[in-house]
């Protein structure tokens, strides 16, 4: 049972972070993972806790390169996971997209329990799991270079959450298109994916669960350099109005 009030002026946020504390006792979510919310949550402070308009953007761009696809993947990591495993499998069902576990910290115990829950939501088939088809990808170091030939590694767009790494620089060079969520604008995934989409997931993927049960043959015209320019006048503009008030 949770001790947040109903009436706390940040419930929506309090409840985010119980969702990723629950995440880490039940082996989901990595300790680390908890620091990287914290990175998230100040940012999100920033924004204003709403999705922006340059969010919005990207989601609809996002949507398109998901629906008009071949071959579409949704990395999932620990705090993805706990934060919408519904969402995952909604995505995935409405985009034709596989779902593959890939993790940072990667051990067995935490594939296990982020399979438990992708499952329960109602995931069919999850890469990632089985060492037999599992490969190596160039330009990385770390555990999320191992992925497998059938999801990550042949697919033509990844979506890539909640990570500030230098996967999305090898990704691209093996010739992919990458989508990513991150609340700040300026970490290295953000800048060097096809669509950032800045905004909190937990909000985001609601949008763009919706978003891809359109049709998605309507194009949009989209720079990520430009939105990503956006997104932070954004930040500066609500900052500048705090200021105002303060
Ligand atoms: O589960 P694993 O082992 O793969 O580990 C995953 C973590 C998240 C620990 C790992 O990818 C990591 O250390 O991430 P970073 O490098 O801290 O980057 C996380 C990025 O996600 C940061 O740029 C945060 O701003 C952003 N972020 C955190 N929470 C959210 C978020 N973006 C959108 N929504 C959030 N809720």
């Amino acid at each position: 049972m949770t001790a947040i009030p109903k009436s706390h002026p940040r419930l929506n946020s309090l409840l985010i972070r119980e969702k990723l504390v629950n995440g880490f006792d039940n082996n989901l979510v990595a300790k680390e993972g908890l620091l990287a919310h914290g990175r998230g949550e100040a940012f999100d402070y920033l924004i204003g806790e709403k999705t922006s308009k340059s969010a919005k953007k990207a989601i609809k761009a996002a949507a398109f390169m998901l629906k008009n696809a071949e071959n579409s993947v949704i990395s999932v990591n620990g705090n993805y996971a706990a934060l919408c495993p519904k969402e995952i499998i909604a995505l995935a069902k409405n985009t034709d997209s596989k779902i593959e576990v890939n993790l940072f910290y990667s051990s067995e115990k935490r594939k296990k329990a982020i399979t438990k829950i992708l499952k329960k939501s109602g995931a069919k088939e999850i890469f990632g799991l089985n060492k037999k088809s599992s490969t190596k990808l160039l330009g990385i170091d770390s555990a999320r270079r191992i992925v497998d030939k059938n999801g990550i590694f042949s697919a033509d767009v990844v979506l890539v959450p909640l990570e500030d790494g230098d996967r999305t620089i090898a990704l691209k060079k093996a010739k992919k298109k990458i989508i990513t969520f991150d609340l700040n604008p300026l970490s290295r995934t953000a800048e060097t994916a096809d669509i950032t989409i800045v905004d909190n997931v937990t909000r985001a993927m609601k949008l763009l669960v919706t978003e891809s049960k359109n049709e998605g043959k309507k194009s949009i015209k989209y720079n990520n350099k430009k939105n990503l320019k956006l997104s932070i006048l954004e930040i500066r503009k609500n900052l500048e109005r705090r200021a105002k008030n303060a």
